[in-house]
């Protein structure tokens, strides 16, 4: 870590050099605070810029200081006292300025930036919200209205927009710093404007607030941090800055102690140690350009879209017709969704369109850098198409299965050059779910693993090694969460009881509404085909209703009944008829013993995954189940709750 000072001429420059993203540590904190009074002192320098090393200013607080309790000098201090220097500090920006890199800025008296500028408060994110003057001098800078949608609604303006904003007094061109020492110099011939803290805000109407608070409950989805990030400003506001900053530091530190923010900084860390896990390390991938997604079905679609989306080329292969314009209709929804949703523009979406090529039949699949079969999920068929694939694609292509349970080494028998041969499980829909589940064969090369886990990087996916199990990592923990949900059933518990106790954890739905949507047929069929094959599997509610036709919304009922056109569960006494002969009597349990009961279950099934080394850590476990299957963020994952559960008993 560094925080170095080069003077030029009458212009001091400190650099933050804290690789890989100047995190504002400890030592940077002493570093700047010491340097403040030091430039003060210095009659030689007339004003002092700010700026970071390398590519980007300051990423924020280090994050890895929050799971120990705070150490002084505080950020707030530092800030305050560059703030109140004698000599005037310029903030020069390039890349990310977030969190408390953004706090320190504001505590300057001028920030310049370039194009590539991105500001944010981000600490939402963490659970956490802005707690060294974001919620009080942002507002003073470029207003109220504007400082709520980056205080608490994840707002990031570029540059351009920055400008527009007020929240930088220039843009500049790279070099960024002769440009800053020039702005600095020309600076000091005028009067300086007051320090932000210091700059009059006009109080909004009762309905800013009121909009604001409506817009960040209708989006914070259980999570706390939003909200409080916007008592905080309003309070000072109302009360004055000193007023704000004392309540901002109150809740940052509030919140900075509780399980969600500890369960969002460990999401944090996961998600990018899944990016770069250390079997790969230093392991080159195989260039990716061009992509063949083999089956163009609503997984084979949403895989394509999420290719061409990335920027890569596809070659969409169906078997007729009919299968591609199918497909083709399927994809061009996609991007006219996103459209409307003004996620993408009209050219963006033509120009998606543009990078697809359908064909029939493999012949084009021999120019690919990458196949992915995403066919009916069947043994024989993939088989197949592997089978083709293996006489028509070039030997250095990488071949990759979408099988969700299918045991990889099976489809790839027989296929030559099987160390090019890996499953890329992705989670309908594609284009949407970021998790994908990498699952390597042993003769999988190790560069092919490193091409799934870079292609997960350029899809914005988060990546998570699977070892070969029935159902790899979250399909088999969904299974045992399942069965824990039927046997909590079976024991007398009611349906819609247990469906409500998960809603109130933080899941969408519960497990007996997932099912009804998703279909019971699918999981009733899997433990047939087990029982077929002389394997002990008892008879489970489930069952029952699926022999009895209830499948789900797709039959008008399964565990619960549900109007024609109408999605909303309704309790259903036929279902409970068809069931009662495998439940007990009614058991009245409590909510948070109903979610013990199946986060206990999920961590054991985790636990043995991690034992049978199927999956790599707790963390990634936690990532499968966060990303693929809607286990709520702000709880960290199972296994985080049961890390955290032991925690609490000891
Ligand atoms: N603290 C510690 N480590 C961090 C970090 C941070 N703030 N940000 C990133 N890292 C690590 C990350 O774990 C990874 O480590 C490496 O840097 C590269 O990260 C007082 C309290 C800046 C946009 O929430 O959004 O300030 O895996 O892969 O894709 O009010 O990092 O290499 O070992 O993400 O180029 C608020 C979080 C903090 C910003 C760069 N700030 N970071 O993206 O790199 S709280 C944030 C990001 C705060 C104040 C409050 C991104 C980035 P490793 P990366 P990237």
């Amino acid at each position: 870590m560094s925080v170095n000072v080069e003077i030029e001429g009458e212009i001091a420059i400190v650099t933050i050099g804290n690789p890989p993203v100047n995190a504002v540590n400890r030592a940077v904190r002493e570093r700047l605070l010491a340097l403040a009074q030091e430039l003060d002192d210095n009659p030689d320098v007339r004003a002092v810029i700010l700026t970071g090393a390398g590519t980007l200013f300051v990423a924020g607080a280090d994050i890895a200081e929050f799971d120990r309790p705070a150490e002084p000098p505080f950020l707030p201090d530092v800030i305050a006292r560059i703030e109140r220097a004698v000599k005037p500090w310029i903030a020069a920006i390039r890349g990310a300025a977030f969190g408390g890199g953004l706090e320190l800025a504001l505590g300057c008296r001028f920030r310049v930036a370039t194009e590539s500028a991105r500001f944010a408060l981000p600490e939402i994110n963490l659970g956490i919200i802005p707690g060294a003057g974001g919620t009080q001098r942002l507002p003073r800078v470029i207003g109220v209205a504007d400082a709520i949608h980056i205080v608490a609604e994840n707002q990031t303006p570029g540059g351009a927009e920055a400008l527009k904003l007020g929240l930088v007094d220039a843009l500049v061109e790279e070099p960024l710093l002769p440009a800053a020492i020039a702005f600095a110099r020309n600076a000091l011939e005028h009067a300086l404007p007051s320090p932000s803290l210091d700059r009059p805000v006009s109080v909004p109407s009762p309905d800013v607030w009121a909009e604001a608070e409506d817009r960040i409950a209708a989006r914070a989805k259980g999570a706390a941090a939003p909200a409080r990030a916007l008592q905080a400003l309003r309070h000072g506001i109302e009360h004055g800055a000193e007023a704000g900053l004392a309540l901002e530091r109150s809740i940052f530190l509030e919140l900075r102690a509780t399980e969600e923010a500890a369960a969002l900084r460990h999401l944090f860390f996961a998600e990018r140690a899944a990016l770069r896990p250390a079997e790969i390390r230093g392991i080159n991938p195989r260039p990716i350009e061009t992509v063949a997604v083999v089956g163009g079905g609503t997984m084979g679609s949403g895989i394509a879209a999420a290719l061409l989306n990335a920027g890569l080329s596809v070659v969409l292969i169906e078997q007729d017709e009919a299968g591609v314009s199918r497909a083709r209709s399927t994809l061009a929804g996609i991007f006219d969704s996103s459209r409307r949703r003004g996620q993408i523009t009209d050219d963006q979406a033509s120009e998606r369109m543009a990078r697809l090529e359908t064909s029939i039949g493999y012949g084009a699949a021999a120019r690919c850098d990458l196949v992915i079969e995403a066919v009916f999920e069947d043994l024989a068929v993939k088989r197949s198409v592997f089978a083709e694939l293996g006489r028509v694609c070039r030997p250095d292509a990488v071949l990759a299965t979408n099988t969700s349970y299918i045991d990889p080494r099976l489809i790839a028998e027989g296929l030559p050059g099987p160390e090019r041969f890996l499953g890329l499980h992705f989670f309908s829909p594609a284009q949407v779910m970021k998790l994908l589940e990498i699952i390597p064969t042993p003769e999988t090369a190790p560069d092919v693993l490193a091409t799934g886990f870079d292609l997960a990087r350029r899809l914005g996916k988060i990546p998570v090694r699977s070892g070969i199990c029935d159902g790899f990592i979250g399909n088999r923990i969904l299974r045992r969460f399942r069965a824990e949900a039927e046997a909590l059933v079976c024991g007398g518990v009611a349906i819609a009881a247990v469906d409500a106790a998960m809603r109130g954890f933080g899941f969408a739905m519960g497990p007996f509404e997932m099912q009804d949507m998703a279909g019971l047929d699918i999981a009733f069929l899997y433990r047939e085909a087990a029982r077929s094959r002389g394997e002990d599997v008892p008879e489970i509610p489930g069952d029952l209703l699926v022999r009895a036709g209830r499948k789900g919304q797709k039959t008008g009922g399964g565990w619960y009944d549900y109007a024609a056109g109408d999605r909303r569960p309704q309790p259903s006494a036929a279902a409970e008829r068809i069931i009662v002969p495998l439940v007990s009597a009614r058991n009245d349990v409590a909510e948070e013993a109903i979610v013990a009961r199946l986060m206990a279950a999920m961590a054991q099934e985790g636990q043995l995954i991690l034992d049978e080394g199927i999956a790599a850590s707790a963390a990634d476990i936690d990532l499968v189940e966060v990303h693929g299957y809607g286990f709520p963020r702000r709880r960290g994952g199972p296994m985080f709750q049961a890390g955290r559960a032991s925690a609490d008993k000891t």
